[in-house]
């Protein structure tokens, strides 16, 4: 029976606009006598009759035969297809207007437009993949860094599927002995330590999943790069030299810059924001005051930061109390940048510090030097991250919940008596919330916030 649940829809997935060929997707329960009345194929077989998985070459046809496009069609039987349904993928030429003469000839024919996220619904309600790995597929297609494609393609195969599945089943197995001490409550049979041995692993790996947590989130927006420093020191040059034009004001006068600028880069085929900021030093003047407290709060912010300092002149003794300070709060992140090194030398105190790059302005090798400190801290960063998964506010926020209530339990089994029936009805609930996760019993209401974030297409 065809319903709204699996009537045919259609949409483009590609992006519009670009490209010689567009990809349309036709999926749904009467794809094939959809597709029949608007194909042809050269020998005028049906694409009803020819075997699944196979690639066809025809023409799309409107309702007097008159060709709308030479395209190839992908012809997929159900139940192995993406969405678990039938399935016709059209690769067709990119004009929008004969996209929307093939659009208007499918509706005409019965289909309907496919609402974003549709398909990827439908592969999830079908059983073909679960919530998390419905996410993954669109943490995918926006993932901004080589940390993210392969956390989101290492979920798109199921590692978190099969950490929850590991946590539930251990759940599980405490639920079962709780349930089994109702009918051992003479005997001295003791449950409660097996109970608080399980629940206490299963909250330790929550925590641990948990700690990276802000880091990855901050990771996927991009990894940050703040240019730090004194005035004068060559901070704008360089962020003009990394971006490989002059977004920047450089000028031999001190305090150029008052307000932190941002510019995103690829780097190292992650996408990276730099900043430049405005350069510390002690001063009346307020809004180059405002310009440097606004540096600090980049300093805390960055993922990376570069600490460029003028090795041609003395450091004052400002510097080196600034410079020490930042090196103590954030010696993991700072890549120490000597600059203006084709100038004479003055010696100087050095610092404690192992990362330390010299550069000179419109020296293309010195860069390169520098773009690979920084490719080294990245790698440093995504492997210090490196869950295996790839959490949102979604996972994280159940993830809290189920903490909390297993910290609520934990002390009830330690109880002399345990309470096992109360034990009981908590691991139920904590269980239940647990499948919010992969979307086993997940409301409607919690699904439809899930698949609204993705594009049409998908
Ligand atoms: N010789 C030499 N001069 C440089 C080098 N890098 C920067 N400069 C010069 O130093 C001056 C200051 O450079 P900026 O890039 O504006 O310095 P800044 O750190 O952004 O300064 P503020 O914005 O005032 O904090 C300019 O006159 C630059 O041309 C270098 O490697 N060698
Ligand atoms: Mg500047």
């Amino acid at each position: 029976m065809i319903s709204i649940e699996n009537d045919s829809i259609i949409a483009q997935c590609t992006p519009t606009g670009t490209g010689v060929i567009a990809l349309l997707r036709l999926s749904g329960a009467d794809v094939f006598a959809i597709i029949d009345r608007m194909s042809r194929l050269p020998d005028n077989q049906l694409l009803s009759t020819v075997p699944s998985h196979t690639i066809q070459y025809g023409w799309i046809i409107d309702e007097v035969g008159n060709k709308i496009d030479q395209v190839l069609f992908l012809v997929m039987h159900a139940p192995k297809t993406f969405t678990g349904e039938h399935t016709i993928e059209i690769t067709c030429h990119n004009n929008p207007f004969l996209i929307e003469s093939i659009f208007n000839r499918a509706l005409m024919c019965g289909a309907r437009m496919a609402h974003p996220g549709e398909f990827t619904r439908r592969a999830f309600t079908n059983g073909k993949i679960d919530l998390l790995q419905a996410e993954a597929i669109n943490e995918l297609i926006h993932a901004t860094n080589q940390l993210s494609l392969k956390q989101s393609l290492a979920q798109l195969s199921g590692t978190f599927s099969h950490w929850i599945a590991s946590l539930e089943k251990k759940l599980i197995t405490c639920l079962a002995y709780s349930e089994a001490s109702f009918e051992f409550l003479d005997d001295e049979m003791e449950f409660a330590p097996f109970i608080n041995e399980q629940l206490t692993q299963v909250l330790e790996s929550i925590v641990r999943i948990k700690t990276t947590f802000d880091q990855q989130q901050q990771l996927r927006q991009g990894v940050r790069i703040a240019l730090i420093g004194s005035v004068n020191a060559g901070k704008s040059s360089l962020f003009n030299q990394l971006l490989g034009h002059a977004r920047a004001i450089v000028a031999p006068v001190a305090g150029t810059t008052r307000d932190s600028i941002e510019s995103t880069i690829s780097l190292n085929g992650s996408q990276v924001t730099l900043i430049d900021t405005a350069g510390l030093r002690n001063t009346n003047d307020i809004i180059e005051q405002e310009g440097i407290v606004r540096s600090q709060q980049e300093a805390h912010k960055a993922d990376i930061i570069l600490l460029v300092t003028d090795v041609s002149r003395p450091f004052s003794e400002h510097e080196m109390h600034t410079y020490n300070e930042l090196l103590n709060s954030y010696a993991s992140k700072i890549i120490v940048v000597h600059s203006k090194t084709d100038l004479p030398q003055v010696h100087q105190q050095s610092f404690n510090h192992t990362t330390v790059v010299e550069v000179t302005e419109k020296n293309s090798v010195t860069i390169e030097q520098l773009k690979n400190a920084i490719h080294d801290k990245m790698n440093n960063l995504f492997a210090r991250t490196d869950s295996p998964f790839l959490l949102n506010q979604r996972h994280f926020r159940v993830l809290i919940n189920v903490e909390k209530k297993l910290q609520e339990l934990l002390p009830l089994i330690n109880q002399k008596h345990a309470p096992y029936e109360l034990i009981s009805a908590q691991l139920q609930h904590i269980l239940e919330i647990i499948t919010q996760l992969t979307g086993k019993t997940i409301s409607e209401q919690g699904m439809d916030a899930v698949f609204r974030e993705f594009c049409v297409g998908k």
